[in-house]
Order: structure tokens, then sequence, then C-alpha cells
């Protein structure tokens, strides 16, 4: 299973050319001038203070922690608040979250638990980013009146460069 997700990648790596060029002034790429991620500058980015508006513009989420920070290959714990269009943060929501890699067509297989904490916050493990690609991780809030709100983080994870944060 694993081998069909490296041969993608291995794969997708010597059809696209080398994208080290045009991203060669980029913090996020290899520290000795190696090549960059596949993914290189997709996605949105993600940093510990990353806050989206939900879909429905009637929530914001922030990624008010990580550990690690920023988040790396293997299992992460995310703690994501959700504050109301007030920005009063909305507690006793109905969380869940998933997450999915779209240029490989696959989820995690390991499911994300939520728990709720004070102040509207609530952590989210694992995140399990087991492998370099362009991750999505989706998180609904269904709010006290029955409306489901969903954000996606979504950014290039390669297991052994930085993650280019949000521009
Ligand atoms: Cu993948």
């Amino acid at each position: 299973m694993f081998s069909k997700y490296s041969l993608l990648l291995i794969a997708v790596t010597v059809t696209l050319p080398a994208c080290g060029s045009d991203g060669g002034s980029e913090p996020g790429n290899g520290p000795d001038g190696t090549q960059a991620p596949v993914c290189s500058g997709a996605g949105k980015g993600i940093a510990v203070g990353l806050s989206q508006l939900g879909d429905e513009g009637l929530a914001t989420f922030e990624l008010v922690a990580a550990n690690p920070a920023p988040p790396e290959q293997f299992d992460n714990t995310w703690t994501v608040k959700v504050s109301d269009s007030g920005g009063m943060p909305v507690a006793g929501a109905v969380t869940f979250a998933d997450t999915w890699m779209p240029d490989h067509g696959h989820a995690s297989p390991k499911a994300i638990t939520t728990t709720e904490l004070a102040d509207g916050e609530y952590v989210l493990e694992p995140v399990n980013l087991f492998m370099p690609g362009l991750w999505e991780i989706t998180v609904n809030a269904e709010l006290s009146d029955g409306t489901v709100e969903k954000t996606v983080f979504s950014f290039c994870l390669n297991g052994e460069f930085a993650i280019t944060g949000p521009q």
C-alpha cells in the first residue's frame, strides 16, 4: 500500500520539472539548495496563529497551538479555536475533522479525535501526516443552531524541509 504511494510520488517527481528555480528565494526550500518539495507553493500554508473564516462566514477557525510546531511528518496535535462572527468563543460545538491528500486521492489511515477545552478551543489528535505532500485538514463545527461551519487548512508537507507559511 505504502509502496504504491511511493511510486506515485516518484512518478510525480519525474513528470514535473524541478521547481527550485522559481522558488529559490523562498525560505521553505531545502537548506542546502536541494530540490523543493513537489507541492512547494501549493496550499495556503500552515502556522500557529493562522486564522481562517469558515465557508459560511459565520465562524472563524484559528490554529492556536500545534505540537510539533511547525507541523512535521507523522502524528501532530493541533488546538483550534472556534469563534463566532462577533469574536466570541464558540463552546459546545460538535467538531469533527478529517485528512485528505488531494494530489494522491487518499486520507490518513488514522482518524482525528476532537476534544473540547475551555474558551471555544478544541484539541485535534492525531493529525497524522504520514507522508510528504499536499495535505488538506478539514475542520467542521456544528454550531448551536445546527449550522455546520467548516474550513480547510491546506499546506505542503515535506518531512525534510520547513513548511512554507502563509504569505
Ligand atoms: Cu499521499
